[in-house]
């Protein structure tokens, strides 16, 4: 079959710019206007988009589009001003910042939407050009909890370390706290190809989701109780000998902190905790003891965006390993990573503490390694800075970050307490935000770069498989818009480190990327664009140019010291607030289908509008009557962080305690106004899915 990504010259073949799925897409020419249609021979969509993929053309072209820089003037107000002028403006700021301040008071703020050139890039110009611990990036706040418990458990961090298509051959799957029918609709195709073939799916949310509908058994649990679920189940699997002894024996270390954690949650009190029935509890142990290696276990940010991420997730994969499921055909652990590049954009050093190819930047070695990529002393390497909830809250403060760029993220509206960020942002010496539209924090910055859309650059993007795929360019960016790679490029060369940003394309970055992260727990050093052309992707590791990737993982050895999976003491501890008098319900935030994390892009498409204009709270029918309040009304919501709007949707889909909200609004619609931004202690990921909220009838 011809596989050739140019099916006529008139049509490229690139990916998606949203989630993970990173569905493949065939952009044509329409006279004038781009032409979307779904790949079908890209083999992880076969060939299937979900709305947003359809309309995803129209921020192209879009009239709010950002198409110069904008520099704010004396007045306060942002004018139109030239590349030049907006670079001197950013350099005299960052020099006279570090001068005032030092080194460290210049941070960087990135995203997992960036390509793996341009995250790569920006984590070098943090280290090698303004010399700064200071940077991190939205990934915190989206996968850092099962990235944690992964490399604790696995030694290594990649989302799913199989083939999507892997799903559709599980006997059983066990799918914890993810919307995919919403979230990522084109992978249900394996769901359903799963449960046709008889296979058993069972979901855990404490919603009746799109997704939950489509279950054979639907957990319904309390929110932040999924490590007392977790530990119900694996009591249950050990009191009836449905554990796989051989594999826990040969292929796994210390099994009693499992059974330790789990010995006092019998199923009976897990029912108390949680509210999930006796009954069913047993019949979930049954279920994936019976399809005994065969299953899977999937987190998605239920269970992750919460104080008790990391040991949820552990909890989890505790149970995976008691099953034998991880490494073995049609089963294993996985957690399905969200935005685009959301698997990429944590490997190659946008976070804290991290050097390129997964490295840490406290690893003697890695450093030495990436300095030597780099040609630069070791000892200018600065060490790790603080996590990105922790470094916007710092903004502004004796010892924090004076001048903050960021690329890729939109924090008004998606870190916790958004208020508190906001009015950090706003204490700011200087701000400078690249983004193709005037986003919430894109209007507080000072200087505003206008920047390449997906559809207008090269580059590649790591997918939910860990498949690092080409994002290709179909046309050319307006005339006063760049990519990140020139502008780290430019500013780089006015800091007096242009040596070390000598690149002539992504490609050439990418070069540069591969030999850094050879080696390291994300070896990319085997990949060429070529040969994703030729493989329709390719899965790293994939260490050497005749390597053709590894699709599955940990089938005969984990990369641990020992070979060996761990199993880790997960406990159920209780969220960073519960319900009381003054606010007597959960709230738990999330997403609706048609529209995209902060909105940014999405608020702006008509079609998408018309489909989810505005967040509407889902509430209990006896919530709600006890509130006094009605359906289709203007209600509030209070907290103790804030008090925001939302259109009120009576319904049965969720439980009598919680209220959900999604967070794609801004301004007093934006459901970050409520959120606690405590803190899980290892990955540093706010509890966006757990606070306790009051429901009241809005006076207006
Ligand atoms: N349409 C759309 N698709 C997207 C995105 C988007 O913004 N819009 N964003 C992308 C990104 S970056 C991400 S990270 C993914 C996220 O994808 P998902 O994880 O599927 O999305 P969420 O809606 O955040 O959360 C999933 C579910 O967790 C449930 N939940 C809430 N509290 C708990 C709890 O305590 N325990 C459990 N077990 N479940 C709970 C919610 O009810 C919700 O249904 O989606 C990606 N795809
Ligand atoms: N309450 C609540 N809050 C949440 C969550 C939740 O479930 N509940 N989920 C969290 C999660 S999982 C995530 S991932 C975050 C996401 O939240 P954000 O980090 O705000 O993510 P986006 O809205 O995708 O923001 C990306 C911004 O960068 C721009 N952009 C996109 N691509 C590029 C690019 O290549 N270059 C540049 N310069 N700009 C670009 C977009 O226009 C947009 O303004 O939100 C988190 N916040
Ligand atoms: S599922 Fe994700 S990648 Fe696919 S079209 Fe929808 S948003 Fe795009
Ligand atoms: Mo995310």
């Amino acid at each position: 079959m011809d596989r050739s990504p140019l099916v006529t010259t008139n049509t490229t073949a690139t990916h998606c710019p949203y989630c993970a799925f990173q569905c493949g897409m065939l952009l044509g020419d329409g006279d004038g206007h781009l032409t979307v249609s779904g790949n079908d021979e890209f083999p992880v969509n076969n060939g299937a988009l979900c709305i947003k993929g359809w309309t995803a053309t129209e921020t192209l072209t879009h009239s709010e589009r950002l198409l110069h820089p904008l520099i704010r003037s004396s007045d306060g107000r942002l004018r139109t001003a030239n590349w030049e002028a907006a670079v001197d403006r950013i350099v005299e700021a960052i020099t006279e910042t570090q001068h005032k301040y030092g080194l460290g008071s210049v941070g960087m703020f990135g995203g997992g939407s960036l390509t793996n050139e341009k995250a790569y890039l920006m984590g070098k110009f943090a280290r090698v050009a303004l010399k700064t611990p200071n940077i991190d990036y939205n990934g915190r706040f989206c996968m850092s909890s099962a990235a944690a418990a992964s490399i604790k458990a696995f030694g290594i961090d990649r989302g799913l370390p199989f083939p999507v298509e892997d799903i559709a051959n599980a006997k059983t799957i066990l799918l914890i706290g993810s919307n995919a029918a919403e979230t990522m609709p084109p992978i249900m195709q394996y769901f359903d190809q799963q449960q046709s073939a008889g296979g058993k799916l069972i979901v855990v949310d404490p919603r009746t989701t799109a997704t939950a509908q489509r279950a054979d058994l639907h957990l319904q649990l309390t929110p932040g109780t999924d490590a007392a679920l977790a530990n119900g189940i694996l009591h249950t699997l050990v009191v009836e000998n449905l554990t796989d002894r051989q594999y826990i024996r040969e292929r796994t270390k210390d099994f009693t902190l499992a059974t330790n954690s789990a010995a006092a949650f019998w199923p009976g009190r897990v029912e108390r905790i949680t509210g999930v029935p006796e009954s069913q509890i047993l019949q979930t142990a049954r279920i994936l003891g019976e399809s005994r290696g065969e299953a899977m276990i999937l987190t998605a940010r239920g269970p992750e965006q919460q104080a008790q991420g990391v040991n949820n997730v552990l909890a989890f994969i505790n149970l995976a390993l008691a099953l034998g499921l991880v490494g073995k055909p049609n089963s294993g652990y996985g957690c399905l990573t969200g935005q685009g590049n959301g698997q990429g954009g944590r490997e190659h050093g946008q976070k804290a503490d991290q050097l390129p190819g997964y490295r840490k930047i406290d690893d003697p070695a890695a450093r030495r390694h990436i300095a030597n990529v780099w040609s630069v002393p070791e000892s200018s390497l600065p060490m790790s800075g603080p996590s990105a909830y922790e470094l916007l809250d710092g903004l502004g403060t004796e010892d924090g970050v004076k001048a903050l760029l960021v690329f890729g993220s939109n924090v008004v509206v998606s870190a916790p307490h958004a208020s508190n960020i906001e009015a950090k942002l706003r204490s700011l010496d200087f701000l400078v935000v690249g983004d193709f539209f005037l986003s919430e924090t894109a209007d507080l910055a000072d200087v505003v770069l206008p920047t390449a859309q997906w559809a207008e650059e090269e580059g590649t993007m790591t997918n939910l498989e860990g498949r690092v795929i080409r994002r290709r360019r179909a046309v050319a960016p307006p005339p006063e818009v760049r990519d990140e790679l020139h502008i780290f490029q430019d500013l780089a060369t006015c800091l007096g480190a242009g040596d070390h940003f000598d690149f002539d394309s992504a490609e050439d970055v990418f070069a540069e990327l591969r030999h850094a992260s050879a080696g390291g727990p994300a070896d990319y050093a085997g990949i060429t664009y070529q040969k994703i052309d030729d493989l329709d992707g390719v899965f790293w590791p994939c260490p050497q140019e005749d390597h053709s990737g590894t699709p599955r993982m940990f089938v005969d050895r984990f990369p641990t010291p020992t070979g060996r999976a761990q199993f880790h003491a997960a406990t159920q501890n209780p969220s960073g607030e519960v319900p009381d008098l003054e606010y007597p319900l959960f709230l738990t935030t999330g997403r609706v289908m048609a529209q995209y994390q902060s909105g940014t892009q999405t608020r702006r498409i008509p079609s998408l509008g018309r489909i989810a204009p505005k967040p509407v709270a889902e509430v209990h029918p006896s919530a709600a009557s006890l509130a006094g309040v009605k359906d289709g009304e203007d209600i509030v919501l209070k907290t103790r962080r804030g008090t925001a709007n939302f259109s009120l949707k009576i319904t049965p889909t969720i439980r009598h305690d919680t209220v959900f909200v999604p967070f794609h609004w801004a301004g007093s619609r934006s459901a970050n106004l409520l959120t606690n931004p405590v803190l899980d202690p290892t990955s540093k990921m706010p509890e966006f899915k757990v606070c306790a909220v009051r429901l009241e009838k809005s006076i207006t």
